[in-house]
């Protein structure tokens, strides 16, 4: 069993630099979901602190814009470099605060760091279009400017990696960024603030308030949401979440990006390597309990080998290491909480009513953990792509169903309202083809032999549909945080007006 969870968090905390007076005597219970215990009461914001705190960050921005941007990248360089000295402290706080397990802790803030050199790269290569003008003597070209303060809410399962594809992009672009944590993971937010706030300090001329820390609930999120004072809110959560931000973003006209639900599927097909499937779907499905947007949690597969791979997974799923997520040899920590696992339980009983055959999903360590909430992660061989099925549940249950041909799959693939990840495993490249292809996945992450899950940072992240359409990290995606002027210049000396429009005014 794990040490003493609270005295260990807090000399991590002390070593990754969060002063002692954030810690206590606040409203918010950071807990730890491997014990319940609580570690800290964190202070919240109140409203009137959110508006001051969104008014330095304005403040900040309007001097970090002038900062041409490879200086900027270089705070992000420090940044990079704070999390790399602090890689396994940080990378423990994320276990205990939110239940990964070490290795997984660990991979996410390799996360940060990747995005973070990343982002140091772009600064010297934020570029914009020359463009060929229909007038003689006339230049036409793209220009990217800053947009000013960035926003960012963040969820309990990826509580510091996603805030920071979106941080590491808006600084280099000449942003401030307001972070409005989840309230389930406090803890990390402030030790990350306290990592960046070291990398500023190192850089010396970078302005206060260029990062601003927004802790507590719904109000705060709201009060960001709201801010005229804010063009730009990057959100990752439920759909439902999404759908009261999205609306309000855009009756003020502010951009967001949305990272919502998911209900990531995976397609097995009779050619598919069987020992790597095993794997890669006990890894998609049962890897961070479940708890990952990109999560697997629905596979078909094909008639012909279905019942040779589905003793196998169910033995998996059986045999699984589920417990102390900072125990060697864990693979499944803790849900995040009680409400996590209540909703799973209602799932499973769903499930059996609705034919489904269940293996798994007891609760674990009741008699170890009273106030924690472990899981076996559950298998359920389903009759048909239920309600249940097509709707997100952020516990691990996999929902498995037999298909026989691909046509039929791929359709009920997509017959879901979430598209953010998915999978097919084959090794017949016409089928691999026709499932990356326009009629093959609807998602915004399409892979081959590889599960849904686990995405590196090079690549743009995000779904279609109730995902939110949103993406971040990778690619181009940093144009998202920035705007774009469309620059016309006259070196002639003449007029000639586009479209061949005459308009001779006599002076
Ligand atoms: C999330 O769960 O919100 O692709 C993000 C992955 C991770 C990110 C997940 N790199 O699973």
């Amino acid at each position: 069993m794990s040490p003493n969870l609270p005295e260990t968090t807090a000399a991590l905390l002390q070593r990754l630099g969060v002063a002692g007076d954030a810690l206590g005597g606040g409203t918010l219970a950071a807990r730890t979901p491997i014990t319940g215990a609580v570690l800290a009461r964190v202070p919240e914001t109140t409203p009137a602190a959110a508006e001051a705190i969104i008014g330095r960050a304005q403040e900040a921005f309007l001097a970090w814009r002038r900062v041409p941007p490879p200086r900027r990248g270089e705070l992000v360089r420090l940044f990079g470099e704070e999390l790399r000295a602090h890689k396994a402290e940080l990378g423990r706080l994320v276990s205990i605060e939110v239940g990964k397990i070490v290795a997984e802790g660990a991979g996410e803030v390799q996360e940060m760091i990747d995005i973070c050199d990343f982002a140091v790269g772009l600064s010297r290569q934020l570029h914009g279009l020359t463009i060929a003008s229909e007038r003689p003597e006339h230049r036409m070209m793209e220009t990217w400017h800053p947009l000013g303060v960035a926003g960012v809410i963040s969820a309990f399962n990826f509580p510091v990696a996603v805030w920071s594809w979106n941080a590491a992009l808006a600084l280099v672009c000449g942003n401030a960024v307001v972070w409005k944590p989840s309230e389930k993971a406090p803890l990390t937010a402030l030790a990350t603030a306290a990592l960046f706030a070291r990398a500023a300090a190192r850089m010396g001329d970078v302005p206060d308030g260029l990062l601003g820390l927004l802790m507590g609930g719904r109000a705060v999120g709201e009060a960001l949401v709201e801010d005229a004072r804010v063009p730009l809110v990057s959100a990752t959560g439920s759909t439902a979440m999404g759908r009261a931000v999205g609306p309000r973003l855009g009756q003020r006209f502010a951009r967001a990006i949305l990272e919502l639900g998911g209900n990531n599927a995976g397609i097995v097909c009779p050619s598919a390597d069987l020992d790597l499937v095993v794997r890669a779907v006990a890894f998609a499905a049962m890897g961070t309990a479940g708890q990952r947007c990109t999560t697997l949690r629905r596979l078909f597969v094909h008639d012909d080998i279905y019942d040779a791979l589905l003793p196998r997974l169910a033995g998996a799923w059986r045999s699984a290491t589920v417990g102390d997520p900072l125990a060697e040899g864990t693979l499944v920590g803790p849900l995040i909480d009680g409400a996590a696992f209540a909703a799973m339980q209602s799932a499973l009983v769903e499930a059996r009513a609705a034919g489904g055959r269940v293996v798994g999903g007891e609760r674990e360590h009741a008699q170890d953990w009273p106030d924690a909430w472990y899981a076996r992660p559950a298998l359920a061989e389903m009759p048909a792509q239920t309600d249940l099925v097509a709707r997100e549940t952020f516990a691990p249950i996999l929902y498995v169903m037999r298909y026989h041909t691909l046509d039929d799959a791929l359709r009920r693939h997509n017959a879901v309202p979430q598209g953010l990840a998915s999978s097919i495993f084959t090794t017949d490249l016409r089928e691999a083809e026709r499932f990356l292809g326009p009629e093959g996945s609807d998602c915004g992450i399409a892979n081959v032999n590889i599960g849904p899950s686990g995405a590196e940072i090079g690549g743009a992240f995000g779904g279609e549909k109730a995902t939110g359409g949103g993406r971040e990290s990778g690619a181009d995606a940093w144009r998202g945080y920035m705007r774009r002027a469309t620059n016309t210049i006259n070196y002639g000396r003449t007029l000639p007006l586009a479209q061949g429009v005459r308009f001779d005014v006599g002076d």
